[in-house]
């Protein structure tokens, strides 16, 4: 993102003097340097390519679904086997726009990151930002964080083949599981092991997070990316004021049209 803004930033500066050189050089400063601006505008809208979101929000809904509905969730109520299975259900995407928050890097910033939270509990509140590099202490090989018990969980985006590892692992904590090995709740850089004892389906079944009755247990996420200010400037905004560029010029070549 960074890179495309300095390129955004160069178009502006590099290409807008050269374009209205050769226009009105006779006429007024302010109508000079609003057309300065709106073609400015006007080019960086053309010239930029479709805003993308740093930080890529990885939900692997699937995947939780699968961790969270494996074999010890059935399990016999007197003679009956009831199935205990937790659907994963993601809310809509909500974006912030936190500029020092895209990268986590101190106790303060987590902090300030969890406040932003709603009150919502037992929605769970999934955050996701570009790095994250603290939880108790600091160091760039963590990649997720969350509260024990709690409603909120920050992880980075670690690519598809493990995320719903790393994204439930987290919840583990929010639904009051600690670090235990081997399986799921594996406080090591070890992947692929998802597997949850009796014992952690037990807790995890109690947990105010876990809602509805059996055999529709569910328990509701809401994804909040996290994004910085440079990011938060949509193309249709752009274009729009690329548009008003346009207009403004149409009404300036008319009136230079009828003055000279
Ligand atoms: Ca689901
Ligand atoms: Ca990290």
């Amino acid at each position: 993102m960074k890179s495309h803004l300095a390129r955004y930033d160069s178009n502006i500066s590099d290409l807008v003097p050269r374009k209205v050189q050769g226009r009105q050089l006779q006429t007024s400063g302010i109508g000079v340097i609003c057309t300065l601006f709106f073609l400015g505008v006007l080019l960086a809208a053309l010239l930029a390519p479709a805003v993308t979101w740093a930080v890529t929000v990885n939900t692997a809904e699937a995947g939780m679904d699968s961790i969270f509905s494996q074999g010890r969730f059935r399990r016999f109520e007197g003679e009956v086997i009831v199935d205990f299975s937790i659907d994963i259900r993601f809310n809509p995407i909500q974006t912030i726009v936190r500029t020092g928050l895209v990268d986590i890097t101190s106790e303060t910033e987590l902090t300030i990151l969890f406040g932003l939270a709603p009150a919502n509990s037992p929605t769970v509140n999934m955050f996701f930002v570009d790095a994250l590099d603290y939880c108790s202490s600091l160091d760039v090989n963590i990649i997720g964080c969350a509260n024990q018990p709690g409603n909120k969980l920050v992880v980075e985006n670690i690519g598809a083949a493990d995320q719903a590892e790393l994204n439930a692992h987290e919840l583990g904590h929010n639904l009051n599981l600690p670090h235990t090995s081997p399986g799921l709740m594996t406080d090591r850089d070890v992947w692929g092991n998802t597997a949850l004892t009796t014992e952690q389906v037990d807790i995890i079944l109690t947990s105010p997070l876990v809602q509805g009755t059996a055999p529709g247990l569910y328990i509701d996420i809401t994804p909040i990316r996290i994004i910085s200010q440079l990011e938060a400037v949509p193309l249709p905004a752009t274009l729009l004021l690329a548009a008003s560029g346009l207009g403004f010029l149409g009404l300036y070549g008319v009136r230079n049209r009828e003055t000279v």
